[in-house]
């Protein structure tokens, strides 16, 4: 079973990650993964950290001569200001903070996270709630993206929303357009679109606020047969769902039209079903479901979307709260922020959207090597070309 922990804060020395279960035999480079962490730190309206923070990116274990050996990988990824800034204040050291955050923020972690573990510093919580652990997230999503790969699997996000200024939505992006997307300056696929979110977005900084907004992930050629219908937490849908939602400041998450989809009546609303004879293939002409039927992929593309609430933290802090040692009204603490972190949300969306379908491709085709695993796939598909009515 592929698996992962991640470990850090956001202004510790580094975060680590061991994931376990890959299959032996993948090529890994540093750079493929330095990649994918170069692309979550682009976007208009993040914050001044993500221009200095290089990710530092070692692999300690788990890979020889690039390839991995089956055995758990291990990865660190340094922070850029932890020698300069933060070495006293995120001590492992026994002693006391130099300053307490005592206002903590409404819509952060901040207060449920000190009552909870009996905390008096809003640092306590915020470090390890802060989004700085997506960064450890998306080194492993870019070992299950090279995974999936081998099986023809290619993952492309795009942003479709940001404040309230969202994008045309007439054509699925393929792997093709991510060049574009990435170049965009928010990682919008729709140009007209882009220019609004980015006015939107220097409007908010005018202001010192924040900005939401949503992304769509999709995942062209993910096989027939991922999840199950058999129990609820096999449900493939019901998977993407809990790792969207546990991005940090994601609010909601749909797959296909899920939204749209319950106004419509039925007749209209299904992908209706078709066959190829030639090449002895199901197929549908719409992805409404996203890919997904009673928990099962289809074969089509997996299509979701996420949405991400304006972050908590606000460079004019006038978020009202409640100081925890006077119990005085006061105003959230003000830190150092992003406007937005909706374009880099689509980078980590992508990565938990395929750890989620690594996950449940190895469960479906397993093998110790990636050899053996693309080997199980290709038979599983040749069996239902042989006898497609074993479907039904
Ligand atoms: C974050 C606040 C900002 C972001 C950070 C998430 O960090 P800082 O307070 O150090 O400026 O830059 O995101 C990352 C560091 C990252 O790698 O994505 C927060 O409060 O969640």
């Amino acid at each position: 079973m592929l698996r992962f922990l991640t470990a850090g804060e956001s202004h510790g020395k580094a975060l680590v990650v061991v994931v376990e279960g890959l299959p032996a035999g993948l090529s890994v480079g540093v750079s493929a993964i330095q990649s994918e962490l170069a692309r979550r730190r682009l976007g208009y309206g993040r914050g001044p950290r993500m221009r200095f923070e290089a990710d530092e990116l070692q692999i300690l274990g788990g890979v020889r001569h690039g390839r991995t050996l089956g055995s758990p990988v291990a990865i660190e990824i340094g922070n850029s200001e932890w020698d300069r800034k933060w070495t006293k204040e995120m001590s492992p050291e026994p002693g006391v903070p130099a300053t307490k955050l005592t206002t903590p923020r409404p819509g952060h972690a901040d207060l449920a996270g000190m009552q909870k573990y009996g905390f008096d510093d809003a640092r306590d919580v915020l470090e390890r709630a802060s989004a700085r652990e997506t960064a450890a997230r998306v080194a492993v999503g870019a070992l299950a993206k090279l995974l999936l790969e081998a099986i023809g699997v290619e993952i492309v996000s795009n942003v479709v929303q940001i404040g309230t200024a969202t994008a045309r939505r007439d054509r699925l992006p393929t792997a093709a357009d991510l060049a574009a997307i990435d170049a965009s300056q928010v990682r919008c696929f729709d140009p007209e679109a882009e220019e609004r979110m980015v006015e939107e977005i220097r409007k908010a900084a005018k202001e010192g606020d924040s900005l939401g907004g949503a992304v769509e992930v999709v995942a062209h050629g993910v096989p027939v047969g991922l999840g199950s219908h058999v129990h609820w937490d096999r449900k493939l849908d019901g998977l993407i769902g809990q790792a969207m939602m546990s991005i940090q400041a994601v609010k909601a998450c749909s797959v296909g039209s899920g939204i749209e989809i319950a106004e419509l009546r039925g007749s209209a609303a299904h992908d209706a079903i078709y066959y190829d004879s030639a090449s002895r293939e199901y197929y549908r002409r719409t992805w409404r479901s996203g890919g997904i039927e009673g928990g099962i992929s289809t074969g089509g593309p997996v299509v979701v979307e996420a949405w991400m609430k304006p972050l908590a933290t606000l460079n004019r802090p006038v978020l009202e709260t409640v100081d925890v040692t006077t119990k005085e009204p006061g105003v959230s603490f003000k830190e150092r922020t992003d406007v937005t972190a909706v374009p880099a949300m689509g980078v980590v969306a992508e990565a938990m959207l395929a750890i989620v379908l690594a996950k449940e491709a190895l469960r479906k085709f397993g093998g110790d090597s990636v050899a053996e695993f693309s080997r199980n796939r290709a038979a599983f598909l040749a069996s239902l070309g042989e006898s497609p009515s074993a479907v039904h």
